[in-house]
């Protein structure tokens, strides 16, 4: 029997109609060294509360797939030995077997959507692999957000990824992309990728007009949509400066022989080295001011399904 359980805060939000935001946990449990994550996780959720919103953190811890944790819980999970990735192919699998793991994009908008929770906050989405042309490697996260309607809120797309067919899938499958504030598309640690985002917005209320419309057409499966929001300049470390780093590490990661779901922590850890850490600030900072924003877009959702 596989089981899911919703924290009381979460459980009280959803049943009174309050704003909530979810999180996932594969940034937690592989997409960041321990202490930064741990601190990082606390630091989103007090953000998001500050905002007047509820935070839902989304893990499967020992077999249950937890819809808000406690902070316990989300200590156990950020030095977790081993833990799984969790992506749609195999939620219900760590369920099944009684296991822990990080959901990622796709699996955590599963479990928001299942919950009733229509706003996601996150770092980076995954995408299309340079070399997916032999690899193949696409990311479920771009399968999942053409079927499941969860508004998503990151910072872009890492550049260790091929930008432009990301957005061309994202494209094909339907699914919205808005930069916010700004015409280009942002690639995470920094502002921009050099490519413009197909979608603009300006504003947290002009979101929740487009979210309200796409649901009053709802009769045609829409999937989710998702929102770019760059970096804070201030934190910012330009595309020119990444640029090197990253080809480095993805020519590393294609001499070592790494594949599937290690792709991408893999990427990530040995950026950080290169850097010196530097990433890591960034990458910080970017999670932080995307649940800020998904937190004032589920306050203004919620109050227009309520009719305010
Ligand atoms: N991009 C980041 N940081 C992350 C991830 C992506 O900048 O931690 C994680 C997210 O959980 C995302 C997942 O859903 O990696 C994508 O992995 P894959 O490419 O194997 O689908
Ligand atoms: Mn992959």
């Amino acid at each position: 029997m596989i089981s899911t359980t919703r924290s009381r805060e979460v459980a009280e939000a959803l049943e009174t109609g309050k704003p909530v935001v979810a999180l996932e946990s594969t940034i937690i449990t592989h997409g960041m060294p321990f202490p930064d994550n741990l601190a990082m996780a606390r630091s989103v959720e007090a953000l998001i509360r500050a905002e007047g919103a509820v935070p839902a953190t989304i893990a499967v811890i020992d077999g249950v797939l937890h819809i808000g944790i406690e902070d316990a819980q989300a200590e156990a999970l950020a030095q977790a030995k081993d833990p799984l990735k969790l992506s749609r192919a195999d939620l219900a699998f760590a369920m099944a077997r009684g296991l822990t793991g990080g959901t990622t994009v796709a699996a955590t908008m599963m479990a928001a959507h299942m919950a009733g929770i229509a706003v996601f906050a996150t770092g980076g989405i995954g995408g299309v692999h340079r070399g997916a042309e032999t690899s193949f490697d696409v990311s479920a996260d771009l399968e999942e957000l053409a079927r499941t309607p969860v508004t998503v809120v990151c910072a872009g797309a890492k550049a260790i990824l091929d930008l432009p067919k990301t957005l061309e899938i994202l494209e094909t499958r339907g699914v919205p992309v808005i930069a916010f504030g700004q015409d280009g598309f942002p690639a995470f640690w920094s502002r921009d990728s050099g490519l413009t985002a197909p979608l603009r917005l300006d504003d947290v209320a002009a979101i929740a007009e487009f979210m309200a419309a796409r649901t009053q057409l709802a009769a045609f499966g829409h999937g989710g949509m998702l929102i770019a929001n760059p970096v804070p300049a201030a934190d910012e470390i330009p595309l020119g400066e990444m640029s090197a780093v990253i080809e480095r590490a993805v020519r590393e990661a294609e001499e070592a022989g790494v594949s599937g779901k290690q792709v991408t922590p893999w990427l990530l850890a040995r950026i950080l080295d290169i850097t010196g850490g530097k990433s890591l600030k960034t990458n910080v900072a970017l999670v932080e001011n995307n649940a800020r924003l998904a937190a004032q877009i589920a306050v203004a959702h919620t109050a227009k399904q309520a009719g305010a």
